[in-house]
C-alpha cells in the first residue's frame, strides 16, 4: 500500500503525516516520526482524517440552487457551467454596482488564505474578511510589529529550553494554534521549568502549569501593567537590552508607576501578592517564553491589552534569543497577494476603513472590512449595499458574531457562493455550492509557524475525492474568466515563486518533508529592529501618529459588574465562549461519528458554587443567557473554573438533524456575544469573552 509524507492541515496544521493510500483513497493516517516538530504525533482530528475525506456527506459536484433560498433543494451542474455563470454573475455585479459590492470571506488559516486575499484584490474589491481578524491574532501580529518590527513565537524547537513559560490566554496543548504544536510544547514543560497559566479557567494547558492565575476575562491589561511595574520598580529587567535597544522606557517607567499590584488585585480578582510572584519568576528565569493566546484579543481593548503584554517580553531582554520569543527567518519569498491592484479609490470605500486604522486603512498589516459594518451592509445598504458573497472555507452563520443578523444578511444577498468540504448551514443560504478538496488532495506550499516563519513544508494531492477542486484551482478559473490581473499565473506558478528562495522544487520539499535551516538568534544586533527607530519602541511613534495612546492603558470592560453593575444584578456571570476542545476545530467534524462520538453535546463548564447557587448539577442542560439572546448547553461542573465565570462552546449545529439549519438557533454562542460597540478603538474587535450573562437549568433537555 503506497504510504506517502504529508502535512496535517484539519487544523492550522502542522504535524507531519504518513498517508496510506488505497484505490485512490486515503485508509490510514500515522504521524510522522521525522517531523522535527511533531515527531510522530498527530491529535484525535488529524488522526481520523480518513473519517473526514471519506465522509458520505462530503459536497462532490458543484451545486446551484433549484428551491428557495435555504430551501435545500440542488441541481448538480457542471464545473464549465458553475465557473461560467459565477463569473457572469460577479461581472454583472461589478460593472452596475462596482466591485466593491461584491465581499470575499473565508475562514481561519487555510492553505489557500492569500490566494483568497490576492483574488479580492485583483477583483477590486476592499471588502474581504475572515471571521478571526480582529478577534483573533491581527491584534498579536499588529503589535509585535509596531513593538518589535515582527512577529514572535516561543523557541520551542531550538536547543536551548526555556526555564519559564507563560501562557496568557493560551491553552496551546489543546489548540496547537498557529504552529505551535502541542507535543513541542509539552516537551518544553518539562521538571525545572517554571510553568504560569493565566486564564480564568483551569485549562488542559494551565492543569500541567505549576501556577494558575484565574484572571478575571478581559482585564488582562491591568495585570501585564502591574507586571511591568513590579519588574521596573524592582530593578528587574534587563538593563543593558533597555538601555541598548528599546525607546521610551522612561516614558513607561512613569507611565506605570499608578499601575500597582494592589490596585491590580482589585480588577483582576488575582492576589497582589501573585502578582508580585509571577512579575519576578518571569524576569529572573531566563530565557523565558511568554506565550499568547486569543484570550487576549476578543474584547474591547485589544490594542492596548495586547500592547502591555508584549512590552513584558521587551524589558526582560526575552526577544530572539535562544529558548526566548523569537523572530521569523522569512525563508520563503512573499506571497503576492497584489496589494497594488487595488485601486486607492476602491480601498477607501472599505467598511470599516475611516474608523478601525489598525484593521482595515492602509497602515494595518492585511487591510480587511469591519465584520459588523460589513453585515449590516448587506441588508440596511449602509453607506452602500453589499450585494455578492464569495466564502471559501467558513461557517460565518456559526463563527461571527450575532448569528440572527448574519442569518439576515445572507438572505438579503444577490449572489452567495459558498466552497467547503460540506453542505453547512451556511452553505445550505447559497446559490451555488462549490466541493472543496480536503488536506490530502491539494498541492501546497506553506511557511511555517504561521505568519513566523522559520521553516516551510509541502503537500502533494495524493487523493482525489469525486469533483472536488483546490480553492487556488477554483479562483484561478474564475480569475482568468473575469480576466483579472495576475490571472496568467497559477497557483502551482506562485508555490515555484516563494521557493525560489531555497532551491527546493515542490516535488523536492515534499518528499523531503521540511526545509529549516538553522535559527539565527539576535538579528537585531547586525540590522536593528524593523520599526522606525530600530529599536523596541516601549512608547509606539506609530501609535502616537495615529492618535492611539502610545502606552498601553487599562479600559473597564464595558460590560462587568463594575462598569454596568444594573445589569449584573440580572447577569450575574462574566461569560467565556469558544475555548478550544481537542475534538472539533470550530462548527466542523460534528457529522464525523468517530470524533462526536468523543464529545457528543454542546457543553459549557460551571464552578460548584455557582451550581449550588443556581441549582444545576452536573450533567443538567442548561440555558445560558446575556442580554442578547439565549443557547442551551450541558453543564460540566467543575473547580476548574473561576466561581464566577461561565465557560460555553462556540460552533454548534446539528447535521444530522432532518432541518440542520433550524438547528443553529439552539445552542450557538454567537447569539450570545456582541457584535456591537465599543469596540477597541483601532481593530474594531467585538466581544466575544468577557460580557455578562446568566444560567438556568433547563428541566426538559
Ligand atoms: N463565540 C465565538 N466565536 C468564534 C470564536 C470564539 O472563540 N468564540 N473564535 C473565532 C475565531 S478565532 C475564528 S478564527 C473563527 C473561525 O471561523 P471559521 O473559519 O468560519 O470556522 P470553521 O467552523 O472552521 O469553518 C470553516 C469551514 O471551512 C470548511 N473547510 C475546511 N477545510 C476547507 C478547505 O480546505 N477548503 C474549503 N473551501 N473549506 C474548508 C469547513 O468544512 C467549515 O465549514 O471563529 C470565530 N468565532
Ligand atoms: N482543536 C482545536 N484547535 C484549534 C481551534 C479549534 O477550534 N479547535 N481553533 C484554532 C484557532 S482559529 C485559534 S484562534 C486558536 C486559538 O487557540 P488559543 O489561543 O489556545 O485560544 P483558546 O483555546 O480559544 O483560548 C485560550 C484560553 O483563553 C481563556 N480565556 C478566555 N477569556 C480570557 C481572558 O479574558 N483572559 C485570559 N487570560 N484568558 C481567557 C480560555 O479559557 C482558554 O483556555 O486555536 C486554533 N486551534
Ligand atoms: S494538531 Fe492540527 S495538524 Fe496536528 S494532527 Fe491535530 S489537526 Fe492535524
Ligand atoms: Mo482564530
Amino acid at each position: 500500500m503506497p504510504v506517502v509524507k504529508s502535512i496535517c492541515r484539519v487544523c492550522h496544521g502542522g504535524c507531519g503525516a504518513l498517508v496510506s493510500v488505497e484505490d485512490g483513497r486515503v485508509v490510514k493516517i500515522k504521524g510522522d516520526p521525522q517531523s522535527p516538530v511533531s515527531r510522530g504525533w498527530m491529535c484525535v482530528k488529524g488522526l481520523k482524517s480518513p473519517d473526514i475525506a471519506n465522509h458520505p456527506d462530503r459536497l462532490k459536484h458543484p451545486l446551484k440552487r433549484a428551491g428557495r433560498r435555504g430551501e435545500n433543494r440542488w441541481s448538480e451542474i457542471g464545473w464549465t457551467e458553475a465557473l461560467d455563470e459565477i463569473s457572469n454573475r460577479i461581472d454583472d455585479l461589478r460593472k452596475t454596482h462596482g466591485p466593491e459590492s461584491i465581499a470575499i470571506g473565508q475562514g481561519t488559516g487555510r492553505h489557500h488564505y492569500m490566494h483568497v486575499v490576492r483574488f479580492a484584490n485583483a477583483l477590486g474589491t476592499p471588502n474581504w474578511y475572515e471571521p478571526g481578524l480582529a478577534q483573533c491574532f491581527i491584534p498579536r501580529i499588529t503589535v509585535s510589529h509596531l513593538t518589535y518590527g515582527g512577529f514572535v513565537v516561543g523557541d520551542y524547537y531550538g536547543e536551548v529550553k526555556p526555564k519559564c513559560i507563560i501562557f496568557w490566554g493560551h491553552n496551546p496543548l489543546v489548540s496547537s494554534a498557529d504552529g505551535e504544536l502541542a507535543p513541542a510544547v509539552k516537551r518544553a514543560m518539562t521538571e525545572g521549568c517554571a510553568t504560569i497559566a493565566i486564564d480564568p479557567r483551569r485549562s488542559e494547558t494551565a492543569k500541567r502549569c505549576k501556577t494558575w492565575l484565574a484572571i478575571r476575562p478581559a482585564t488582562d491589561a491591568a495585570l501585564a501593567l502591574a507586571m511591568i511595574n513590579v519588574i521596573i520598580t524592582e530593578g528587574l529587567y534587563d538593563k543593558e537590552f533597555v538601555a541598548t535597544h528599546t525607546t521610551g522606557f522612561d516614558l513607561l517607567q512613569a507611565h506605570t508607576a499608578r499601575y500597582t499590584p494592589e490596585w491590580a488585585e482589585g480588577v483582576t480578582w488575582i492576589k497582589a501578592e501573585a502578582i508580585v510572584n509571577t512579575a519576578r519568576q518571569y524576569a529572573t528565569s531566563k530565557p523565558a517564553v511568554l506565550d499568547w493566546g486569543l484570550g487576549l484579543e476578543q474584547n474591547a481593548n485589544s490594542l492596548q491589552t495586547v500592547r502591555a503584554v508584549a512590552i513584558l517580553r521587551a524589558i526582560t531582554g526575552n526577544l530572539d534569543v535562544p529558548g526566548g520569543d523569537i523572530l521569523g527567518m522569512n525563508i520563503l519569498k512573499g506571497y503576492p497577494i497584489l496589494k497594488d491592484k487595488l485601486p486607492p479609490d476602491s480601498s477607501k470605500k472599505r467598511l470599516g476603513g475611516e474608523e478601525f486604522k489598525l484593521l482595515s486603512s492602509w497602515r494595518a498589516y492585511m487591510p480587511s472590512a469591519h465584520i459588523p459594518a460589513l453585515f449590516s451592509a448587506m441588508t440596511d445598504g449602509v453607506p452602500y449595499k453589499i450585494r455578492g458573497l464569495l466564502v471559501f472555507g467558513g461557517n460565518p452563520l456559526l463563527t461571527v458574531s450575532n448569528s440572527r443578523k448574519v442569518y439576515e444578511a445572507l438572505n438579503a444577498l444577490e449572489l452567495l457562493c459558498v466552497t467547503d468540504l460540506f453542505m453547512t448551514p451556511t452553505a445550505r443560504l447559497a446559490d451555488y455550492v462549490l466541493p472543496a478538496a480536503f488536506w490530502t488532495e491539494i498541492d501546497h506550499v506553506q511557511g511555517f509557524p504561521l505568519v513566523v516563519e522559520n521553516y516551510a513544508y509541502a503537500q502533494t494531492a495524493v487523493t482525489q475525492t469525486a469533483e472536488c477542486r483546490q480553492d487556488e484551482w477554483i479562483i484561478d478559473e474564475l480569475s482568468k474568466r473575469l480576466s483579472l490581473h495576475g490571472s496568467d499565473m497559477s497557483y502551482k506558478d506562485i508555490y515555484a515563486h516563494q521557493l525560489s528562495s531555497t532551491g527546493l522544487t515542490h516535488a523536492a520539499l515534499a518528499q523531503k518533508g521540511y526545509h529549516m535551516p538553522p535559527h539565527k538568534y539576535r538579528k537585531y544586533e547586525e540590522h536593528g529592529f524593523r520599526t522606525p527607530s530600530k529599536k523596541v519602541e516601549l512608547f509606539s511613534s506609530v501609535l502616537k501618529r495615529m492618535g492611539y495612546p502610545p502606552l498601553p492603558e487599562y479600559a473597564e470592560p464595558p460590560e462587568s459588574p463594575v462598569s454596568s453593575p444594573e445589569l449584573s444584578a440580572e447577569y450575574p456571570y462574566v461569560l467565556i465562549t469558544g475555548a478550544r476542545n481537542k475534538e472539533f476545530f470550530h462548527s466542523e467534524q460534528r457529522q464525523v461519528a468517530s470524533l462526536r462520538r468523543l464529545h457528543p453535546e454542546p457543553s459549557c463548564e460551571l464552578h460548584p458554587k455557582a451550581a449550588a447557587a443556581t441549582g444545576i448539577s452536573e450533567g443538567d442542560w442548561a440555558v445560558v443567557s446575556t442580554i442578547r439572546g439565549e443557547a442551551k448547553f450541558k453543564v460540566h461542573v467543575t473547580e476548574d473554573i473561576h466561581p464566577q465565570v461561565i465557560s460555553v462552546e462556540h460552533g454548534w449545529w446539528f447535521p444530522e438533524r432532518d432541518n440542520e439549519l433550524e438547528s443553529l438557533w439552539e445552542s450557538n454562542a454567537n447569539c450570545l456575544t456582541a457584535d456591537t460597540p465599543p469596540y477597541d478603538p483601532a481593530f474594531g474587535s467585538y466581544r466575544l469573552r468577557g460580557l455578562l450573562c446568566n444560567i438556568r437549568r433547563l428541566n426538559h433537555g
